[in-house]
C-alpha cells in the first residue's frame, strides 16, 4: 500500500498537559475516522463545530472540530482538526482511538512532505517551515517565513526559467538547423547568458552562507594566556556572572559556555582555561580542552592584557591562529592612558565591550538591519555550489567544443535548480529533509 493512501493522526501541540491541545488526522478516512466519533453532523469546511467524542457509549472530550476539505488544506488532502482538552490522557486515548479505526500514526515531518507531494509548498518552503518552528531570534523568524511563503523561491525561478529556455534554443538549433524562423543560438550569447546566471547564482550563494550564520549561529573561542580577562569578557558578553573570574592566574579549567544573540547573530561563546606551560595536571587537561575548542571555532578572540608587553608564550597563541578566523583584543583599556588607533581596546571589567562586538558583525560582513530572503540550508548552499560549478565548465566547453556538449554542463546546472525547488528530486527527502521536522509538522 501506498503509504500516502494512509491516513495519518498526531498531536500537533506541544506533548504536555496545556488549556488545548490539537489532534491532526490527514488523508481520504479523516473525515469518516472523525465522524464516527463525533456527536454532530460534519457537513461544511472550515466551519468550527462544538460537540462531543464519545465511543461505544464512552463520553471522551468535549471539543471544537474543523474539516478541511482536499486540496484546499495544509496537506492537500481532507484534513481534520480537532482541539480537545490538553490533558495527555485524553490526548492518548483519541490517538489510539483514531489508530484502532484505522488511522496509523504519522511520522516526522509527514504533513509537510504530504503537502509538498501535493504541490501544495516546494522544497524551500519546506525548509522554512522547520525553520520558522525552530527559530529564536526574530532575525531567523523573518528569513523562514520567507522562505515558507514562498519569496524565497521566487528568487530562482526565473534563473531555472531562463536556463530552461536557452537549452530549449539550444536544442532547437542542433535538432533543426534548416528551420531558419528560429532564433540563432551562436556560442557567445550562450556564453553571455550563462555568464550572467552565474552572476546571480554566485550572488545567492554569497547571502546565503550569510544567511546560514543567521539561522546557524558561530562557535566563538575565547583564548589568551591566563588572567588577561577571558571570563571576565565571557560574563560581560553574556551579562551573567557565568564564569569565575579571579586575580590568581589559572582559574578556568574547565570549558564554560553560554549563548547569546549578537543583533541577530547567534554566538555561541566558549571560555577556556588560558594557555601557558604548566605542570599542575588539572590545568594541563584544561589547556588541552582550550586547544581543542580553538580548532572548533567558527571565530576566535585573542585576548591580551593592554597593561602587559607581548610574551613569547602570546607568540605561540598567534602562531596557532595562522589559518583561521580571529580577532585580536586588547582588554584592561581602563589600565592604560596611551591607546593605539589601529588596535580594539576593550575592558570587561567596565562592561566596555562594544568595539568588539562591532568588529565581529564586521569580520562576517554582515548587516542584520535589513533581512531579505534568502536561502540559506546547506542542501541549498550545497545545490548552489553545484550549479555554479557546472556552468564555469559550460563556460570553460564554449571555447573547446561544440554547443552539444555544452548544453551537458548547462543541462547539470538547471537541474540543481530543479533539486532545489525539488521539482526533480534526486535526494532521499524523507531521510535529508522531513526527518529533520517534529512529529506533528
Ligand atoms: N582592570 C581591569 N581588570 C580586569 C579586566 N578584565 C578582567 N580583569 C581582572 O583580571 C583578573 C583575571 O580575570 P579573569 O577574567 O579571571 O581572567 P582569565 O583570562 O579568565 O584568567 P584564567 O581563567 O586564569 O585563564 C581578574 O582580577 C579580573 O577582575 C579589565 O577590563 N580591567
Ligand atoms: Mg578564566
Amino acid at each position: 500500500m501506498n503509504k500516502f493512501n494512509q491516513t495519518i493522526v498526531s498531536l500537533i501541540t506541544p506533548p504536555f498537559n496545556s488549556a488545548v491541545s490539537v489532534i491532526r488526522l490527514s488523508g481520504d478516512d479523516s473525515l469518516s475516522l472523525a465522524q464516527t466519533i463525533f456527536s454532530r453532523k460534519i457537513e461544511k469546511p472550515r466551519y468550527a463545530y462544538y460537540g462531543n467524542l464519545s465511543y461505544q457509549g464512552e463520553e471522551i472530550d468535549q471539543v471544537v472540530l474543523i474539516y478541511y476539505k482536499g486540496p484546499n488544506s495544509f496537506t492537500g488532502e481532507d484534513v481534520v482538526e480537532i482541539s480537545l482538552h490538553g490533558s495527555m490522557l485524553i490526548v492518548n486515548q483519541v490517538i489510539s482511538l483514531f489508530i484502532t479505526l484505522g488511522a496509523r500514526l504519522a511520522e516526522r515531518g509527514e504533513f509537510s512532505s504530504r503537502a509538498f507531494y501535493h504541490h501544495k509548498i516546494d522544497l524551500v518552503q519546506a525548509e522554512g517551515i522547520n525553520s520558522l518552528i525552530n527559530s529564536t531570534t526574530l532575525e531567523q523568524k523573518k528569513i523562514a517565513l520567507y522562505s515558507l511563503k514562498g519569496d524565497t523561491s521566487k528568487l530562482i525561478t526565473p534563473l531555472k526559467e531562463k536556463l530552461g529556455k536557452l537549452l530549449a534554443n539550444i536544442e532547437v538549433n542542433i535538432d533543426y538547423p534548416e528551420y531558419l524562423d528560429i532564433e540563432e543560438v551562436t556560442i557567445s550569447k550562450v556564453r553571455e547568458i550563462t555568464l550572467e546566471i552565474s552572476k546571480e547564482i554566485k550572488s545567492l550563494a554569497k547571502n546565503a552562507s550569510k544567511s546560514s550564520l543567521v539561522m546557524n549561529g558561530i562557535k566563538v573561542c575565547l583564548v589568551g594566556e591566563p588572567n588577561v580577562g577571558k571570563s571576565s569578557l565571557l560574563n560581560a558578553l553574556l551579562n551573567q556572572k557565568k564564569a569565575l573570574v579571579s586575580s590568581i592566574p589559572g582559574t578556568t579549567r574547565d570549558v564554560v559556555e553560554g549563548s547569546i544573540s549578537l543583533n541577530g547573530l547567534p554566538l555561541h561563546l566558549i571560555d577556556t582555561a588560558g594557555i601557558r606551560e604548566s605542570k599542575d595536571e588539572i590545568e594541563k587537561m584544561g589547556i588541552e580542552l582550550s586547544l581543542k575548542s580553538l580548532e572548533e571555532a567558527d571565530l576566535i578572540i585573542f585576548i591580551r592584557d593592554a597593561s602587559k608587553s607581548n610574551s613569547i608564550e602570546e607568540q605561540e597563541i598567534l602562531d596557532k591562529l595562522k589559518d583561521k578566523k580571529y580577532i585580536e583584543v586588547f582588554n584592561k583599556s581602563d589600565l592604560v592612558s596611551e591607546l593605539d588607533e589601529d588596535k580594539i581596546y576593550i575592558s570587561a571589567l567596565n562592561n566596555d565591550i562594544e568595539k568588539l562586538k562591532n568588529e565581529i558583525l564586521k569580520i562576517f560582513d554582515l548587516d542584520l538591519k535589513s533581512i531579505e530572503p534568502s536561502l540559506f540550508s546547506s542542501r541549498e548552499i550545497g545545490l548552489l555550489n553545484k550549479a555554479l560549478s557546472s556552468l564555469s565548465k559550460a563556460n570553460e566547453d564554449s571555447y573547446l567544443y561544440s554547443l552539444d556538449i555544452v548544453s551537458i554542463s548547462l543541462k547539470e546546472a538547471y537541474d540543481c535548480l530543479k533539486d532545489l525547488l525539488g521539482e526533480s528530486v534526486n535526494v532521499d527527502l524523507e531521510k535529508e529533509i522531513f526527518s529533520h521536522f517534529c512529529v506533528g509538522k
